[in-house]
């Protein structure tokens, strides 16, 4: 299945005076405190979310997956469901894929299909958190930490298997998620697990391309629940650092301890240079994944109170880095769970941009604290979305995308043609 322009536009025609006379009211708005609507408008409009393909399916959880229907069965179908998602919002224009979840055994051909629908292939992800069939050592004690030298040249050639796969699809960089560590005490030699880590990632780093980066995640527990190898962003950073300039820190938003002040660490990473990018979802209790904004849409804000600071310290484009969702759940649409990810990435980044930052550093010269305060909740509490279609109306994407994906019945079309019951693959 396919959108075709006239469909976005009928729609967006449909909706087009309500759409102005909101528009106009909030740039009238803005404009009256100095900000320029149509400035915001087109930074969003740049902000480009990368999808992972193992968002598209309903997620799995220890406990069981209950997969809806129309589900994409190949790569090909995954990249058809991304292409979906862009044409709605125009804001997901890139697929990460996660090897061996996917396999692109044709690359030109996928490569076609793709830009065929505007996409680009985003970071390629190894995995050495599961043993594969027909594997000879088995990761069940580690994988690029493992004791055994066997085991870590194993887990080092996986991921270089990865880059290879990655740099026929145009992909310019490797995500690192690595599950090692240990869930009892005594089990694991902390200093010797992160030696034998640097020396894997190290040989790793040495296969990257000359245009390519390495993004090291961090998480502090699951699936080891004692200690795990890259607990947190000191522990990542330090990897980067001696690894060398192609590595940088990826922040996943459920992978901190409970209460973790997320925005002081990705101030802190790119006051370093040494922010890769992010992992957006959100979470109540651990690393749940579920829709981003759903849950702490303030700490997102205050999330992108940071990055838009620090992007322009940097003299940095947001294209520059690395921003991909990672959340997968059983109860919603994958697809039009995706759609309000990225649209809550959009409002944050948006309602971030309308932030007085003269003001804001007059408030903190003067310790005013309550003037700090108002400034930030002053964004935080405007209603940014016609922004936000705005953006999306301008570079051709639909302006209610969640309405328009139910009134054209794309579900159903997806289960007309993929059948019922299907299952994607992935966690
Ligand atoms: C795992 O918790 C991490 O978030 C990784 O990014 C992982 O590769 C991804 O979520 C797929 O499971
Ligand atoms: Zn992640
Ligand atoms: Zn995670
Ligand atoms: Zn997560």
């Amino acid at each position: 299945m396919k959108l075709e322009q006239y469909q976005i536009d009928q729609h967006n025609d449909s909706l087009l005076s309500k759409h102005n006379n909101q528009y106009i009211f909030i740039k009238e708005q803005l404009g009256e405190q100095g900000i320029n609507a149509n400035e915001i408008v087109k930074a969003l409009e740049a902000f480009q979310v990368a999808i992972p393909s193992w968002a598209l399916g309903t997620g799995g959880t220890r406990f069981g997956r209950f997969s809806g229907g129309g589900e994409p069965r190949s790569l090909e179908e995954k990249v058809e469901d991304v292409g979906l998602l862009h044409a709605l919002n125009h804001s997901s224009g890139s697929i990460s894929l996660h090897i061996p979840w996917d396999i692109p055994e044709q690359a030109q051909s996928i490569i076609a299909l793709a830009s065929s629908l505007n996409l680009q292939f985003d970071a390629v992800n190894s995995n050495t958190f599961q043993d594969q069939k027909n594997q000879e050592h088995s990761y069940k004690f580690g994988s690029l930490s493992h004791v055994d030298a066997a085991v870590r040249k194993q887990a080092v050639a996986h991921n270089i298997e990865v880059i290879k796969y990655g740099k026929d699809l145009g992909s310019k960089a490797l995500s690192i998620w690595l599950s090692d560590g240990s869930c009892f005490p005594g089990q694991s030699n902390f200093v010797k697990s992160f030696q034998y880590t640097l020396e894997s990632l190290q040989e790793i780093y040495a296969a990257l391309p000359d245009d390519w980066k390495v993004y090291v995640e961090y998480k502090a527990y699951e699936p080891n629940f004692y200690s795990t190898v890259i607990q947190d962003w000191g522990s990542s950073l330090l990897f980067c650092q001696k690894l060398g300039p192609k590595a940088d820190v990826l922040v996943d938003l459920g992978h901190h301890l409970p209460n973790a002040n997320i925005e002081q660490i990705v101030a802190t990473l790119m006051m370093e240079g040494r922010l890769a990018g992010f992992h957006f979802n959100d979470s109540k209790y651990g690393d749940d994944d579920l829709t981003v904004g759903s849950i702490r849409p303030y700490m997102l804000f205050l999330i992108f109170v940071e990055l838009v600071e620090g992007m322009k310290r940097a003299g940095r484009a947001s294209d520059t880095y690395a921003w991909m969702i990672d959340a997968s759940h059983n109860v919603k649409d994958p697809l039009e769970d995706l759609l309000q990810s990225v649209e809550a990435i959009l409002l944050a980044y948006a309602q971030a941009l309308m932030v007085d930052r003269k003001k804001l550093e007059f408030a903190r010269s003067q310790n005013d604290v309550v003037l700090a305060q108002q400034i930030l909740q002053n964004a935080f509490r405007t209603d940014v979305r016609p922004l936000v279609r705005e953006s999306m109306r301008l570079s051709g994407g639909a302006l209610d995308p969640i309405g328009l994906f139910r009134n054209l019945g794309v579900r159903s079309e997806l289960m007309n043609e993929r059948g019922k019951v299907t299952v994607a693959t992935g966690l």
